[in-house]
């Protein structure tokens, strides 16, 4: 859902920064679209200028722009918003236009770029062009290159996008506050040949993460390393949409990390070569096939592959906590523990504990009480049962026979007949067993971890 929010020009607002910029502030500032549901929105085709085939941004959106005199004019407006991580979680957190991440911004290399912020927040504000090749005075850096927006204020940023690559903007100001809160964006520049780097499609992922103590709203924003949720586009699994290929399409994925930590960030189904990274693009002999790229913090990293295998490929993080959601992190493993009574008598007096690889038994029908506001550590409900993942995981669904340009949702993947993993009850030779430690003292695994709402 996109609506309109119209903004009153402030002549005093907007006579800030050089005096050719304020002329064309003060001539009016263009609308700031607002899109507050976390739905994805269709790829917003481009009205005017260049043509490129846009982004999709999974559960976000793409800002549009206004064209005044052969420049491209954006308003975003800096401002607390509430984002549903996942259906039975909100965050209020800080980001542009409605929405954390904001919008996605796409112009064409050689655009004349120019871009309204508006601070709404209670505390100055800046935006950084990640990347982007520009006047020093547009960097965005709050007491280097200018004085950090004051709440309630409007300054302009204007710049020629020279280079075709994929972006990102945040603030340079109170930055460990600012970006914890969700403030940050993508931006892509398109080639000025429209053939050049041509995929079929072509999806963007902000990385971001959370610390937000279960039944809490707001991240605690002085956390350095030891967050409890992972986002693809302030989204965690189940809550982010797949991405759609039609079988033979050249598709490429965009990932940007403003996290405090790396991502190996993994396919399956198929292999990839990195196309891009944050300095532009690739030199194709210089390419080689990955299943797994790395993206570090405060990288860029665009993947290229055809979807020549039809299915649904998970698609997701590599580092098994960031593939869990808030409720994992505090469990203690006692694999190997048999504590059966035990745990029946502290449930008495701690209704909802529960502890990792038990012995069995004891948990089997017990499940953790959620708070309010929070997720289980793992879910999503697959077409074989609970697929056990949360944070940065979504699917890959490769299929013959879509539209050009359709991202519905084709539902699960009808497997061929006998290509499914199956049990076997055929005969079994006997098994030997490792010889390290007597069987008696291997007791089976049976993790039982919250995975629903429902209790
Ligand atoms: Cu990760």
């Amino acid at each position: 859902m996109t609506n309109r929010r119209h903004f009153l020009t402030n002549a005093g607002a907007t006579m800030l920064g050089a005096s050719l910029i304020s002329k064309a502030g003060a001539a009016g500032l263009p609308e700031a679209p607002v899109h507050s549901s976390s739905a994805t929105a269709a790829p917003l085709a481009p009205p005017n200028g260049r043509p490129y085939n846009p982004v999709v941004t999974l559960n976000g959106w793409t800002l549009p722009w206004r064209m005044k005199d052969g420049v491209k004019e954006f308003h975003l407006v800096a401002e607390p918003v509430v984002r549903e991580l996942a259906p039975g979680m909100q965050a209020n957190l800080w980001g542009y236009n409605g929405q954390s991440p904001g919008p996605t911004i796409e112009v064409v290399e050689g655009d004349r770029v120019r871009i309204f912020v508006t601070n709404k927040l209670p505390e100055h504000t800046s935006v950084h062009w990640h990347g982007q090749i520009l006047p020093c005075g547009m960097d965005g850096i709050t007491g280097l290159t200018q004085p950090g927006i004051p709440p309630g204020k409007t300054f302009v940023y204007e710049f020629v996008a020279r280079h075709a690559g994929t972006f990102m903007y945040h603030p340079h100001a109170d930055e460990m506050m600012q970006m914890a809160m969700g403030m940050m964006g993508f931006w892509v520049t398109h080639p000025k040949n429209p053939k050049q780097h041509a995929v079929d499609r072509d999806y963007v992922f902000l990385l971001s993460s959370y610390d937000i103590e279960p039944g809490s709203y707001t991240p605690r924003t002085n956390t350095m390393l030891d967050f409890n949720l992972w986002t693809f586009n302030s989204r965690v699994f189940p809550g982010i949409d797949p991405m759609v290929a039609r079988l033979g399409d050249k598709v490429r994925i965009r990932v940007g990390n403003l996290t405090m930590t790396n991502h190996p960030i993994h396919l399956h189904g198929h292999t990839f070569q990195v196309a891009g990274t944050d300095g532009g693009w690739v030199q194709p002999s210089a390419r080689w096939p990955e299943v797994t790229t790395d993206v570090a913090v405060g990288q860029m990293r665009a993947i290229e592959f055809v979807a020549d295998n039809p299915g649904d490929w998970a698609f997701h993080c590599h580092k098994s906590h960031h593939t869990m959601n808030a409720m994992g992190h505090d469990v203690p493993n006692l694999a190997g523990v048999d504590h059966r009574g035990v745990a029946r008598k502290i449930n008495s007096l701690v209704p909802g504990y529960m502890v990792m690889g038990d012995r069995g038994g004891s948990m089997g029908d017990m499940r953790m009480r959620l708070p309010q506001n929070t997720l289980p550590m793992m879910d999503g409900k697959g077409p074989f049962g609970n697929m056990e993942m949360g944070g940065m995981f979504t699917v890959l669904k490769v299929r013959e026979g879509l539209a050009r340009g359709d991202y519905t949702d084709p539902g699960w993947y009808k497997h061929p007949a006998g290509t499914v993993a199956r049990e076997w009850t055929g005969e079994l030779p006997a098994a030997p067993s490792a010889a390290a430690a007597p069987a008696s003292e291997q007791p089976a695994m049976n993790a039982k971890k919250p995975t629903s709402h429902k209790h």
